[in-house]
């Protein structure tokens, strides 16, 4: 395992308790425990959970449902990003940043303050606008990209004691379903390809490697994350506009009249790509986001729910970078650009 100082004072900051949050939160503090537990030391660090919502208490418990539909609770050091202005809990050892993309550059005001230039932030946003608007303001930046699945379960709500040791303390519960296992791939994000070894980020990105690794997730540590972050977000750019628009679920996009908009929407996407020099998958641009639709294919996919839960979409992350290379390019996106526009608009 590769090194870090002292794991008693590193703690690791997770700022968005939304799904990847929790999930990540709740299997680095599970097997830290089990490490504490079995060998009395762990190389992992201390968690502390971020979120905008005000909790009951400085802890709240994550019930997390594994693929295999176990429960295990993990109970999680919890702040308010708001109190970091007034009371921050201490120096973070590193960063990561779960929320949604167009949340990044609030909370980045409130957490500039606490770090410093050296601190390794980790982007795992989605698309591709948190990570350059980031890499202006911060240089020890590392992205990761996953294809973990996870969801959130509707909120009970429900306060409940997390043990049997904790007496009087009231606990709020947040659950997250790991729906399915996938891959993990973290970078630097300033690469020149080779991965030079000796830069902060590329070592940061080995640390958090093994981190995730002792969590439990596949992971690997890449040294073109751009590449990796340009090919999920094209397969979320074919599938998510689509079925945001009409509302249906992704095994859809396989009927008429959805068939030829997705590969109209490929070929369009795949274009914009081959004029930025990014390699396209062996098996074809095509064939990889039919493999998707099918193994998503019950999927309410992640921009649908957006729209039905009346939140802000991810539309601006995930087609904005393709708009934005189109214009360089001097290429049309008709079906991109009319989806990009219809959900821009609030949704009822
Ligand atoms: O990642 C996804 C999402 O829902 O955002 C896809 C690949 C579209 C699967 O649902």
């Amino acid at each position: 395992m590769h090194t870090m100082t002292d794991p008693e004072d590193n703690w690791l900051w997770i700022i968005g308790p939304g799904a990847i949050g929790r999930l990540l939160a709740a299997s680095l503090m599970e097997a830290r425990q089990r490490e504490l537990c079995e060998h009395e030391t762990s190389a992992l660090p201390r968690v502390l959970l971020l979120g905008r919502q005000a909790m009951a208490g400085q802890a709240v418990v994550l019930d997390i449902t594994t693929p295999e539909s176990l429960t295990i609770s993990v109970k999680i050091n919890y702040s308010t990003t708001d109190t970091l202005q007034d009371s921050p809990p201490g120096k973070p050892f590193a960063i990561w940043l779960t929320t949604k993309a167009h949340g990044v550059p609030a909370v980045w005001q409130q957490l500039a303050p606490h770090i410093t230039p050296e601190t390794p932030v980790t982007c795992w946003q989605n698309g591709l606008s948190a990570q350059p608007w980031l890499t202006k303001r911060h240089a020890n930046l590392l992205c990761a990209s996953t294809t973990e699945g996870a969801w959130l379960p509707p909120e009970t709500g429900a306060n409940a004691t997390p043990g049997a040791d904790s007496t009087a303390d009231e606990f709020q519960h947040l659950g997250v379903q790991h729906a399915g296992r996938g891959h993990t791939w973290l970078g630097a994000w300033q690469s020149d390809g080779d991965g030079d070894p000796d830069s902060q980020s590329h070592q940061a990105a080995l640390v958090q490697c093994d981190w995730l690794k002792a969590a439990g997730f596949a992971c690997e540590q890449t040294p073109d994350i751009q590449t990796r972050l340009w090919h999920k977000l094209a397969i979320n750019a074919a599938i998510n506009p689509l079925v945001a628009r009409y509302r249906i679920r992704n095994g859809q996009l396989r009927d008429r009249p959805f068939a030829p908009m997705v590969r109209q929407a490929v070929e369009e996407i795949s274009t914009v790509l081959d004029s930025e020099g990014i390699p396209a998958p062996r098996e074809g641009w095509q064939a990889l986001v039919e493999q998707v639709i099918r193994a998503t294919a019950n999927n309410r996919a992640s921009m649908l729910q957006d729209v039905l839960a009346g939140r802000p979409t991810e539309v601006e992350a995930i087609l904005g970078p393709l708009r934005l290379a189109a214009v360089r390019h001097g290429l049309a996106l008709p079906l991109l650009d009319d989806l990009y526009c219809q959900l821009s608009t609030p949704q009822r």
